[in-house]
């Protein structure tokens, strides 16, 4: 067992948590994460209010143990998203892709954890200020929506500016990732991409195929020239992409370019107009496994080379 303040502190087995991923974490990956000790998390990704509310009461209906909603601030129904959590009392908000601090009040209100992203130490202090549970540190490693620096080089830093549990995630997807995590202080870790080949997560068989044979040099980064910065696979379209923004196409046009491409990677397995979200350890994700098996494998794995690490000094 690797203790830690935040089993305690959200009565859960272990202190993993599953990533907030956009059209793909519903209610049934979240519960089956949280069945398996672990914190789920229903993604709302760009979704409307009343989606969420449908997904939350699925994985309600499926575990009795704590699960997360993750609110992406960008979204155009974010605040619609963020009442609903609060009114559904869900045990945890964890927030991506922006700052939460006008929805803390009301979170706290409804006696919600609330468990924000951030990319940066400014956002990690002002976070620890307005009342957050604790962090999540991720690095640009990661799927989807991600910052500048790295996990390695962002997680020792928020750890020198807060009190709180600080989670890793970015480039994390065993249990080497999760003793480095500890290594630099963490606590926690959230894994996303790992959980692309859960049974439970109901991905497009293309897509779970693609993660499954994806290699080191799997993702790009494509979105920086209008300011939020995705990784995903390195398909047709993200190609296409990357040509689109640089040339001389206007921003309009290259943002109408992205809509929708995250649903049709999800539901459609559309390799021609998906962006396939993914982090840079595709790579090491190699079979379909029932979540709760993920989980026990990783953290199995951590507490082994935690409990051998004293052989490396003498
Ligand atoms: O949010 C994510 N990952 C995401 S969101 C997403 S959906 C999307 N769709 C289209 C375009 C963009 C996104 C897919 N993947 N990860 C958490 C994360 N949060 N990474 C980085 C940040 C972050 C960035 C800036 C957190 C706070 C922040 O603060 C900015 C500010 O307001 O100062």
């Amino acid at each position: 067992m690797i203790p830690s303040r935040l089993c305690d502190l959200l009565g859960i087995q272990y202190p993993l948590f599953q990533g907030g991923m956009a059209w793909i974490a519903d209610g049934k990956l979240a519960a089956a994460v949280s069945n398996g000790g672990g914190l789920g998390v229903v993604a709302a990704g760009n979704a409307p209010g009343e989606y969420v509310r449908e997904q939350i009461r699925i994985a309600a209906s499926l575990t009795d143990k704590p699960f997360g909603v993750n609110i992406m601030l960008m979204s155009p129904f974010a605040d619609e998203v963020a009442r609903i959590a609060a009114e559904e009392r869900v045990a945890v908000v964890t927030t991506g892709a922006g700052n939460p601090a006008k929805y803390m009040e009301m979170w706290q209100g409804a006696d919600i954890k609330v468990i924000p992203v951030v990319a940066s130490v400014a956002m990690a202090k002002l976070m620890t200020r307005v009342g957050a549970s604790a962090l999540i540190a991720e690095g640009g490693e990661s799927g989807g929506h991600v910052g500048e620096l790295t996990t390695m080089v962002l997680v020792p830093q928020v750890c020198d500016v807060t009190d709180l549990p600080v989670l890793a995630a970015g480039g994390i997807a065993d249990g080497r990732g999760v003793a480095a995590a500890w290594m630099l202080g963490a606590c926690g870790v959230q894994m996303g991409t790992r959980f692309l080949s859960a049974y439970e997560c109901s991905i497009h068989p293309t897509y779970k195929e693609k993660i499954l044979k994806a290699g080191d040099l799997a993702t790009i980064v494509t979105g920086k020239r209008l300011g939020h910065p995705v990784r995903s696979l390195r398909t047709q379209f993200a190609r296409e992409y990357i040509k689109a923004e640089y040339s001389s196409m206007p921003d309009d046009e290259l943002e109408e370019l992205g809509t929708g491409a995250l649903r049709l990677a999800v539901q459609e397995g559309d390799l021609q107009k998906g962006c396939f979200l993914s982090g840079q350890i595709a790579a090491m994700v190699k079979r379909e496994q029932p979540a709760a098996d993920i989980i026990r494998e990783v953290m199995e794995q951590a507490e082994t080379i935690l409990k051998g690490a004293s052989k490396w000094v003498k």
